[in-house]
């Protein structure tokens, strides 16, 4: 019989065998965190444990159980696969079905930090104005007093409670793909415990640090589990796969300590604003426009799409000549390695992250990414044709056009908004009409209301739907 992985089974690959206590709630136990902030975690070896809070799969937060809170990561490139265990978790929850507990262990007097990966979608911000939305039902039901659902529910109410009961201070570190995280989510914070007791003991005690997180990190595969039992030598039942690159920037303002994270390679800046944007720009700006031409031209995957010629040359169109020129670099950063290392880790077929998966949450994520340069490229005469390219390329991905087929990888993306927009696109005339009602659904106004903009995204729309995506491409490289 194949033995269980556990302490015991595994010890060799564990990066810290330090008995540790929870200091760290975690909401998002997805393969992220498990891939990143844990790993990290465990790299600095004072003691420091994280409590894993699942949103809704019990998956992970099972499998965790079952394996003495261990799972292993799985470090995949063309140059081989290696493999650690970070051994850091204390625990794993799900929120769904007991939110009580959740509130509870952020607001425990010895948990000095919570952190966040629960996507872009998770922060229940409306698109156009980056406030709460305080229509949204799960807010709404939040604030009415029931036991909190969404994660700004659950952080507000446990500060509500610590500021009621012992005061200590605490650190909020949002680790999400947004601009400007730390300062977005105290606002969201403070927006949802407007009027109450609490609303200047959190203004005063609560540190909201900025951060930068990035490294590639895919769903897990059945070719990953096989790869972690031969490295392994023992099943674990949730591997999570990553790429060896990592990288962490973030402020060095924590309310109550935190873990020695530079020990494990993370940096402490005062760029981090800097960072933020050549990341989100540079690689999940690019990132998008390659995994929705991408699917639209049947890729099943990055590196299968980066491959591509009119793929390649569009993505180093929109990062060279529309992303770059918006971003100010940090001190003494060397662009060039950086611009080369993307492509590098764009090309790495071991590893398989699916355009389908990056194609996900578009709605959500390309407000981060698209309105903010397009804007400025747009305010200096610029058309930026490749922006406005990967909006026509989502649309064609998520939006029902009539007549046209985006494949199944576009197929499969799922997309928050994809039934708002369905019936948006039952009503509305296809062309620069529903292009602009689309946008007005994502974007800042000042975004979906410029003619100009919308217009080009309507052209590529309809040269995507009428002669393909290749065909759009070599139109937005000719103009
Ligand atoms: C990707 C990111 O899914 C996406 O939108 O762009 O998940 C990306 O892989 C990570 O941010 C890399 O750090």
């Amino acid at each position: 019989m194949v033995s269980a992985l556990n302490r015991a089974s595994v010890r060799k690959h564990l990066l810290t065998d330090r008995p540790v206590s929870t200091g760290i709630v975690h909401l998002g136990l997805g393969n992220f965190h498990r891939a990143h902030q844990a790993v990290y975690t465990a790299q600095a070896r004072d003691g420091w444990g994280i409590l894993g809070v699942a949103s809704r799969s019990a998956a992970v937060a099972d499998a965790m159980h079952r394996q003495d809170g261990l799972y292993s990561v799985l470090e995949r490139s063309p140059e081989g696969s290696s493999i650690s265990v970070p051994g850091v978790h204390t625990g794993a929850i799900v929120a769904a079905g007991n939110p009580a507990a959740v509130v509870d262990a952020i607001a425990a007097e010895d948990t000095r930090i919570v952190s966040t990966t629960v996507t872009e979608h998770g922060y229940c911000m409306d698109p156009s104005t980056h406030r709460l939305a305080l229509d949204h039902p799960g807010i709404v039901a939040d604030r009415s007093g029931a036991a909190p659902r969404t994660v700004i529910g659950q952080i507000a109410r446990a500060l509500e409670r610590r500021a009621a009961t012992h005061g200590a201070p605490i650190t909020v570190l949002n680790c999400d793909n947004m601009q400007s995280n730390g300062t977005q989510t105290r606002r969201l914070v403070l927006e949802f415990l407007h009027g109450s007791k609490a609303e200047n003991w959190v203004a005063e005690n609560v540190a909201f640090p900025n951060s930068m997180v990035d490294r590639i990190v895919p769903a897990t595969t059945d070719a990953d589990r096989a790869a972690a039992y031969e490295l392994l030598g023992v099943h674990d039942l949730s591997p999570v796969p990553a790429e060896p690159f990592t990288m962490w920037v973030m402020e060095d303002r924590f309310a109550a300590g935190r873990p020695a994270w530079e020990r494990g390679g993370a940096v402490f800046s005062d760029e981090v604003e800097a960072y933020e944007l050549l990341k989100l720009r540079l690689l999940n700006g690019t990132h998008s426009l390659i995994a929705y031409l991408g699917a639209l031209d049947d890729r099943a995957t990055i590196p299968e799409a980066r491959a591509v010629d009119f793929i390649e040359s569009a993505a180093r169109s929109v990062l060279e000549d529309e992303y770059l020129p918006t971003v100010t670099l940090p001190r003494d950063f060397d662009v060039k390695a950086y611009v080369a290392s993307l492509f590098d880790r764009w090309s790495n077929a071991a590893l398989g992250h699916r355009t389908q998966q990056v194609g996900t949450d578009g709605s959500v994520k390309l407000p981060q990414r698209v309105p903010a340069p397009a804007i400025q490229l747009l305010g200096q005469g610029v058309m930026p044709e490749h922006l406005a390219l990967t909006c026509a390329a989502w649309l064609c991905c998520v939006v029902p056009l009539p007549g046209f087929d985006p494949g199944p990888h576009a197929r499969a993306m799922v997309d928050p908004a994809r039934e708002r927009l369905g019936a948006l696109a039952a009503g509305t005339r296809p062309g620069v009409d529903l292009v602009r009602a689309v946008l007005a659904q994502v974007f800042p106004t000042e975004l979906a209301e410029s003619n100009d903009f919308t217009g080009r995204v309507a052209e590529y729309v309809a040269v995507i739907t009428r002669d393909g995506v290749r065909a759009a491409a070599r139109e937005a490289a000719r103009s």
